[in-house]
């Protein structure tokens, strides 16, 4: 039964299926506990509420389709496979829920380790999303896979906002959470300051793990589109009117933050020196 599931989640584009059961997620909710209490979620009150791409960078992900729906639609075709499986399966699926712990969920069921920027790394990289099916089907757990960054510091290092420490992330440093999550607005000097020139997301922690030079294109058509303001310079981006950014972003995890918020990220790593890279 677990192997044709996971034959159904490759042939609806998922790039990895694994299992795992719902018990003993204490430690797992200690670590979140811990996290919170330290103050680490930043303005995400959210978390604690349910215990250029020439001139400027846009983070990859926002190329494609929001995700949210890509990953839903799939998740929702796969369900219905797995409610064939039995009498009477019930199913829920979930993708970036705030209470559900994805990562150490994955983790878990053996789809990769959690790697020094915290995110779940793979052979093949950590440029996927995940998402997941709860399920009353009773199918068989998969091992947990041993921790494979070794030796390897890069994402540590490299992080421009000093966001990463043996303690994890520190999502108040986080250039991903300034610039996609945070709600007190203009953002403090330090923050522009190590913005450069990003103004949606970060994958400065992805880009330098050596995973992912192993990392397969994906085979989503949803993914794999390259919209037309991938090749926008510095003065379109700034001009940028309400209509533009309703028709380019309508379909993007982008338009999630909203015009004003993005214009407001635009103005922040615009304001300094880097103007002069005219796109
Ligand atoms: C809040 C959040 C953020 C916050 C905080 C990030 C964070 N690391 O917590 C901000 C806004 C900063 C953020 C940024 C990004 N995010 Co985000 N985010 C989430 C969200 C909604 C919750 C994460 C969470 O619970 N954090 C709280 C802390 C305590 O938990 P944690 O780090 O996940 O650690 C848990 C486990 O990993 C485990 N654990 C941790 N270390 C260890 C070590 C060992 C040995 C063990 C056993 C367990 C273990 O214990 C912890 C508690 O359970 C998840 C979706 C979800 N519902 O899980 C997406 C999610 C983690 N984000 C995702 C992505 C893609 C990103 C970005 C790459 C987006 C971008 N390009 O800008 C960046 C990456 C930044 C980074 N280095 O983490 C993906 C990650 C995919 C992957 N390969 O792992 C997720 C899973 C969304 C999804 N459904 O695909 N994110
Ligand atoms: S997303 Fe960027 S700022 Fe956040 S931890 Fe990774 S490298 Fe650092
Ligand atoms: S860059 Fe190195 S330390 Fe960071 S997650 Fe990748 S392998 Fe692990």
């Amino acid at each position: 039964m677990e192997d044709a599931i996971r034959q159904k989640a490759e042939e609806l584009g998922f790039s990895a299926c694994a299992f795992t059961d719902c018990s003993d997620l204490m430690s797992e909710q200690f670590r979140l506990e811990r996290w919170l209490s330290a103050g680490r979620q930043a303005g995400m009150d959210y978390m604690s509420r349910h215990r250029d791409i020439r001139y400027h960078q846009v983070s990859e992900y926002a190329l494609g389709r929001d995700y949210h729906a890509v990953m839903r639609e799939k998740l929702h075709l796969l369900a219905q496979y797995v409610q064939t499986l039995g009498e009477g399966v019930k199913t829920r699926c979930c993708v970036d829920t705030a209470p559900v712990l994805e990562k150490a969920l994955a983790r878990r069921a053996g789809l990769g380790w959690i790697g020094r920027n915290t995110l779940l790394v793979t052979e093949k990289g950590s440029r996927f999303f995940i998402g997941e099916i709860f399920t009353s089907l009773p199918l068989h757990p998969d091992a947990p896979v041993e921790e494979r960054c070794g030796g390897c510091n890069a994402c540590v290092e490299a992080c421009p906002a000093h966001a990463l420490s043996a303690e994890g992330l520190d999502a108040r440093r986080c250039l991903s959470y300034q610039t996609i999550e945070r709600k007190e607005l203009p953002l403090p000097e330090e923050v522009k300051t190590a913005l450069g020139h990003r103004i949606y997301g970060c994958d400065v922690c992805q880009q330098v793990c050596p995973y992912n030079r192993n990392a397969e294109e994906t085979k989503v058509d949803d993914f794999l589109r390259t919209p037309e303001w991938f090749a926008w310079g510095d003065a379109q981006w700034r001009q940028l009117t309400q209509e533009q950014f309703d028709a380019q972003f309508h379909d993007s995890a982008m338009q999630r933050i909203g015009y004003e918020r993005l214009m407001e990220n635009i103005r922040a790593a615009s304001g300094k020196d880097n103007d002069t890279d005219e796109g």
